[in-house]
């Protein structure tokens, strides 16, 4: 039997309705998390809600539980679900409402409902290193806001997965942003760029991660936002997420990068990560090393 949360209750999947007004389905009006499950473990999960709730605040959305009430539901529903290695899924939404743009009334209760899944780490990819492609970023201009409204980004991905590509990365112009789930970083002579936490990507948790990683590392982590002709003449590539962990990518737009195969910086990085996860949640079982 799988369990969800739905307003605050652990209940039944098959039990859980969602009205067909409620505001995430009509006009994607809510914000949502993944959060990653180690040893059945959450990693960065303060990180995560506090980026919900800041999310949520920032189109209006008051969250009606404290990031404690959050965490300990969500742990609950792990164990529930008994997930050793996967996701959480969270989000909250406007509620329900006869459809209209404005806003409802400021009373009307909102939807939060959380699921999990047992997902495995991509271990072969991280390993190898993945294929990329490069699309213009055709999103709005709050990219900060994890916003359940997520076309550009589909449209983005499905173009890479046309290409048999793993990701899209995405630019404005000339200025590389993020990818279509992830966001990016290239190496150049032993220092590591990536965009600035602005408008126009999402400051992902697994990012602020690695910037603190480097940090502690002396490893020099510049946000600065970079080019095209920057990123195709990079040392190294990586993508950063939740689910996809540090990703090296080795090709993009059929150009190989640091000659098709995972650079020194990746590897390294990739290691501290898998440290900072094991302090956090315990020893992995697979870490790419070992496939
Ligand atoms: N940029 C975008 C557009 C994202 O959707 C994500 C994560 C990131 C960056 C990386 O952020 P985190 O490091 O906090 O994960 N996307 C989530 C998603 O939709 N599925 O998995 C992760």
């Amino acid at each position: 039997m799988e369990f969800v949360i739905l307003n605050g209750e652990i209940i039944e999947r098959n039990e859980a309705k969602i009205d067909v007004e409620d505001r995430g389905y009509q006009f994607g009006d809510g914000v949502y998390e993944v959060i990653r499950v180690y040893n059945g473990k959450m990693f960065t999960s303060k990180e995560h809600l506090e980026r919900f709730e800041k999310s949520a605040g920032n189109i209006g959305i008051s969250v009606p539980y404290s990031l404690g009430e959050m965490s300990s539901l969500l742990e609950q529903l792990i164990l529930k679900n008994d997930i050793q290695l996967g996701t959480v899924y969270l989000q909250i939404t406007r509620g329900i409402s006869p459809r209209n743009h404005a806003f409802p009334h400021a009373e009307t209760p909102t939807t939060m409902v959380a699921y999990t899944r047992q997902v495995e780490r991509p271990v072969g990819n991280m390993k190898s290193g993945v294929k990329a492609i490069l699309t213009e970023d055709i999103r709005w201009l709050r990219c900060d806001i994890k916003s359940l409204n997520l076309l550009g980004n589909l449209l983005a991905k499905q173009k890479a997965v046309e290409a048999g590509c793993f990701e899209a990365i995405q630019h404005r112009g000339e200025t590389v942003t993020e990818g279509s789930s992830s966001n990016v970083f290239i190496v150049k002579d032993g220092t590591i760029f990536t965009h600035p936490a602005d408008n126009l990507i999402l400051n992902g948790i697994t990012r602020k991660k690695l910037q603190e990683i480097c940090s502690t590392h002396s490893i020099r982590l510049e946000e600065r936002s970079f080019s095209i002709e920057e990123l195709m003449h990079a040392d190294e590539v990586l993508m950063s997420s939740t689910t996809a962990e540090i990703m090296p990518i080795i090709d993009i737009d059929g150009n190989k990068v640091n000659g098709g195969v995972p650079g020194e910086m990746s590897k390294k990085l990739q290691e501290l990560f898998e440290a900072e996860i094991e302090i956090q949640c315990g020893q992995l079982v697979t870490t790419p090393g070992e496939i």
